[in-house]
């Protein structure tokens, strides 16, 4: 995080001057051509034929205390009520993503995904002592394609409707350790949350809507992916559906404002990892992974030369029913530099 900042400051600092292009000034085929309001979901993004676009995206997401179905639980009640020797308490997970983008026609653009994490997770053991795990690395490679596959026109503005489909790699580590207090100072294997990758080829597939009017843009996105083999531990990642639903309006030359709600529902794992012990810690159990959750997210985006995007957003759960015992979602944080070239 901390080399990106400069990079973002110089970025702000030497472009903010020489604005031509701005949001107020297009016309609706400028606007379309110039792609000024990217979605916050980058599966429904097309660009024009022959155009790159390098994006990068760094995110925090935390989650902090307990919870069972929609219920908050302290530590001690999660003690109280249940037999695990230890307790998660909190997690920090940092993410940067780098996307490649490029348009082969109008309506078709592939789409290239590598991203790096590091997570940390936070416990408590029943004799009150405290300790954290951490694990970082690159995650799953995904191979994507954007393809519109309509477009119409009316008095207002122009719709676009999208499909969207992936080839997930099992780039990412599986078999990721650390020390505990238990492990008499060796490495023992981190639970299924706290892994780099999944350790399948995963499918992802999408359905997007979106419309573009001289001052706003929205659009919706489902999507559905899963694993398509079990990984070599022995299990398979648990499979998830999406909903995203967004809408962003422009608030002055060069700066944009933007509302989104999202739906997320997370089945369960099957199969599982023998070099974990489920009844130690609830994250090592894979009857704690699935669930469901509605969150809220506002953004700001500032366009620059018309080359540049720089943005941020942030997101809350408003509600969330967890499968088993888990950690309950806290909030998101999101920061987006777009280049088109
Ligand atoms: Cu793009």
């Amino acid at each position: 995080m901390k080399w990106f900042l400069p990079f973002f400051l110089a970025i702000i600092s030497h472009y903010s001057f020489a604005a031509e292009r701005n949001y107020l000034d297009f016309s609706l085929e400028q606007l379309v051509d110039y792609d000024i309001y990217s979605p916050p979901v980058l599966q429904s993004h097309i660009h024009w034929a022959g155009e790159l676009m390098v994006a990068y995206h760094y995110s925090h997401t935390r989650t902090d205390g307990m919870g069972s179905a929609e219920t908050a639980l302290s530590t001690h009640d999660v003690f109280n009520d249940y037999t695990y020797m230890v307790t998660p308490t909190a997690m920090n997970m940092d993410m940067h993503m780098l996307h490649f983008m490029y348009a082969v026609s109008d309506q078709t653009t592939y789409m290239l995904r590598l991203h790096h994490m590091a997570m940390e997770m936070e416990h408590e053991t029943r004799m009150g002592g405290e300790f954290t795990t951490q694990s970082n690395g690159f995650g799953d490679i995904a191979i994507s394609m954007n393809h519109q596959v309509n477009e119409w026109s009316d008095h207002e503005g122009n719709v676009r409707q999208f499909v969207h489909a992936s080839l997930l790699l099992p780039t990412g580590d599986i078999d990721a350790k650390d020390t505990t207090p238990m492990s008499g100072g060796g490495q023992v294997q981190l639970p299924y949350g706290m892994q780099l990758g999944s350790g399948s080829y995963q499918a992802r597939f999408g359905l997007g809507v979106d419309k573009l009017t001289a001052k706003d843009s929205f659009g919706a996105f489902l999507m559905a992916k899963g694993a398509l083999d079990k990984n070599d531990a022995g299990y398979r990642i648990a499979p998830e559906a999406s909903l995203d639903a967004w809408y962003q309006r422009s608030l002055s030359n060069n700066f944009s404002a933007g509302l989104s709600g999202s739906l997320t529902w997370r089945g369960d794992i099957s199969g599982r990892d023998d070099r974990l012990n489920p009844n130690l810690v609830p994250t090592a159990d894979r009857d704690n992974y699935g669930g469901q959750w509605a969150e809220m997210g506002a953004s700001v985006s500032y366009l620059i030369d018309g080359t540049y995007r720089v943005g941020m957003s942030a997101s809350l759960p408003v509600w969330q029913d967890l499968s088993g015992l888990q950690l309950r979602k806290k909030s998101v944080i999101e920061l987006i530099l777009e280049l088109t070239l």
